[in-house]
């Protein structure tokens, strides 16, 4: 068997960049990342991808340029894990050892649970931009439009991202305006959600948003059927799941619902909801001292997204290397996480909010007004953060900048 210090599970946004702290930590041969893919992806750039504002290539590496140079990549996917006995199975059927397991899975796409999805795909005018198979028919699906419902969809949480499914809608009403079909579509916003967003403070801003670009939104519809040969999309009333209502489609955008994968629900390091059951402020496990967790997998309540990995890695990472010196938890987790809600090709109302949902902002100005600053933040800046600095565990979240450019007058 081998056996590591650390075994990281996933290579995704939080097993790199808390993977990467770690072998910096503790040098060559120490920790090990179990990862089957050929590719990391940088998932925040898929909705200017899919509005064919940046190129696909722009967000994604070879697997083997991001694996940190002093950890050891195990290519292979973790079929079982086995936290009593400290040890994962892989899909090989060899034996993994550790001493210490960070579970860094991230949250499985769930296409297949809406009927008719996955060969409507196959189909003019369905995209989505949350997988890198159907990002890029999101502008196919725009180039294409003439006329009839641009609908965008948002599932039943849980879900990354949940500004995902409205920022690549505002994309379209812009991208349709510039070539002139505007006023031959009905943009549509249908979430099974109550609202367009959690924050009231950043609810307020689009709200008026989407009544400047002339969006219908239609609250409490669930997507659970595509008839492509029809191209009827068909929704389920929340309240009153009985009741079904149709839609015309010209475009649909999709949003699917998603779920802890397997292997973490059937782990025996899950909660009821089969997320890692772990501290909300320490990122460390309930019940096995010797296990954390952070990202999509985690059942930390806050916002799924990749700016909240920034915080939880860091703190994930002081907290694993204290208890292995046989210390305490202590840096804690506030929550932080970040949406940068894209409302136009050069726009964007950043918000930053923590577990009780109130704004946590970087910037001493109104976070809640769409800039065009925050839109370079997010397309330009953010991406050199990501590949050279937070894969390489140097980058902790903005909070220290925060701090100083409240000074100190912020938490
Ligand atoms: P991931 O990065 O998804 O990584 C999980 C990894 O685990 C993958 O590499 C996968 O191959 C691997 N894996 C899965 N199963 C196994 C197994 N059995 N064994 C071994 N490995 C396995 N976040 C933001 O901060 N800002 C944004 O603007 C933003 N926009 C987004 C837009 C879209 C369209 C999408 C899809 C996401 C967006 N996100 C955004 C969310 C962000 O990408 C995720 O929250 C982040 O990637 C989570 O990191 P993670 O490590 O938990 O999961
Ligand atoms: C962030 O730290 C981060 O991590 C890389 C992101 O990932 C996609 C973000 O989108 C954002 C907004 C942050 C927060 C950073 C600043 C400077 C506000």
């Amino acid at each position: 068997n081998a056996s590591y210090e650390v075994l990281v599970a996933g290579g995704g946004t939080g097993g790199i960049s808390s993977g990467a702290r770690l072998a910096n930590k503790l040098g060559k041969g120490k920790v090990a990342i179990v990862e089957p893919a050929d590719n990391h992806y940088y998932q925040p750039l898929w909705t200017l991808v899919g509005a064919g504002a940046k190129p696909m290539s722009s967000s994604q590496k070879s697997m083997k340029d991001v694996i940190p140079p002093k950890a050891t990549w195990i290519k292979d996917s973790i079929q079982q894990f086995d936290p009593e006995n400290n040890q994962v199975i892989l899909g090989n059927g060899e034996k993994v050892s550790y001493k210490y397991l960070v579970v860094a899975l991230g949250i499985k796409l769930q296409f297949d649970r809406i009927k008719g999805l996955p060969e409507a795909f196959d189909t003019p005018g369905v995209c989505s931009n949350y997988s890198a198979q159907t990002v890029g028919k999101t502008l196919e699906a725009l180039q294409d439009f003439t006329e009839g419902n641009a609908i965008f969809t948002f599932p039943t949480p849980p879900l990354k991202c949940p500004g995902a499914p409205q920022k690549i809608m505002y994309l379209a009403d812009e991208y349709l305006r510039k070539h002139g079909k505007r006023d031959k579509a009905t943009v549509m916003f249908n979430s099974a959600g109550p609202s367009i967003f959690a924050v009231k403070k950043y609810a307020e801003s689009l709200s008026k948003v989407v009544a400047s670009k002339d969006i219908v939104t239609n609250f409490g519809l669930n997507l659970v059927e595509v008839k492509p040969e029809t191209k009827e999309a068909i929704f389920q009333k929340v309240a009153n799941p009985e009741e079904l209502v149709t839609y015309k489609y010209e475009m649909l955008h999709v949003s699917p619902p998603m779920s802890p994968h397997e292997v973490v629900k059937t782990s025996g390091l899950a909660d009821a909801a089969g997320f890692v059951e772990v501290n909300k402020e320490t990122m460390q496990h309930v019940r096995y001292p010797n296990v954390f967790s952070l990202g999509d997998c985690s059942s930390v309540p806050t916002s799924k997204t990749a700016a909240a990995v920034a915080s939880q890695n860091a703190i994930l990472s002081k907290n694993l290397l204290s208890v292995m010196s046989g210390g305490q938890c202590t840096p804690l987790y506030d929550g932080y996480t970040s949406c940068p809600l894209i409302t136009g090709y050069s726009k964007c109302i950043l918000a930053e909010f923590d577990f009780d949902l109130a704004p946590l902002e970087t910037f001493p100005l109104d976070q809640g007004k769409q800039r065009r600053s925050m839109y370079h933040m997010k397309a330009d800046v953010m991406p050199a953060i990501y590949w050279d600095m937070m894969l390489k565990g140097r980058w902790s979240g903005p909070k220290q900048f925060r701090k100083a450019m409240h000074l100190g007058m912020s938490r």
